[in-house]
């Protein structure tokens, strides 16, 4: 399949952070994987003169989602700390990109890039149609994220060589993949673009 990119088309990369990432508190094991394939997706949209949204995990110190706080998680990506900033080699495009903080309430989680932010905001916007999804986790906040973009109505596409998954169960990652698929997304790598 051949995807050519227009200014109505957006790229989402979730969660690229270097708590995500190996030796982080939440390593997504591979996760390092994604940064390559990101940023020549990021360079893609860029040209095309799309824009590009960039979620991060930004939690209060006492966030529920920490196991300290009877969550599933250990402590992770808490705002402003080494472990929430996106990793030196991350390229952000110059221009055209956003940045959006998920799960900043204490009481909150956020898998989703949606939720409680102005991500549909931003996007409707600018008449945004499609909307192009990679990054950590793949069975969490990717899920989440595809999943919400496709229940606004969005033409959402997977970007399958741009994500990882945390596999807490064996399984994990490729009942999430299927699951997005079923929901309506469709599966695309670099090669489909262009
Ligand atoms: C995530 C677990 C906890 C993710 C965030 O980005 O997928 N997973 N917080
Ligand atoms: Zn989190």
């Amino acid at each position: 399949m051949k995807v050519a990119i227009t200014e109505k088309d957006a790229l989402i990369v979730v969660d690229v952070q270097v708590d995500f990432l190996p030796g982080g508190a939440l390593a997504v094991p591979g996760g390092e994987k994604v940064i390559s394939p990101l940023n020549a997706y990021s360079k893609l949209f860029s040209e095309s003169g799309a824009p590009v949204y960039f979620t991060r995990d930004w939690h209060p110190r006492n966030h529920l989602s920490f196991k300290e706080n009877g969550g599933l998680w250990p402590a992770h990506c808490v705002a402003d700390m080494p472990g929430a900033l996106f990793p030196q080699n991350l390229a952000l495009p110059a221009d055209n990109k956003f940045i959006i903080a998920k799960g900043v309430k204490r009481e909150f989680d956020a898998y989703s890039g949606f939720q409680d932010t102005p991500l549909l905001a931003l996007l409707q916007e600018r008449g945004i149609r499609r909307v192009f999804i990679g990054g950590l986790a793949t069975e969490y906040c990717v899920k989440s994220t595809v999943e919400g973009a496709l229940n606004l109505g969005f033409a959402t596409f997977l970007l399958v060589d741009a994500i990882q998954g945390i596999e807490l169960n064996p399984g994990d990652m490729e009942q999430a993949i299927k699951q997005m698929l079923f929901g309506g997304a469709v599966a695309i790598t670099l090669t489909d673009i262009g």
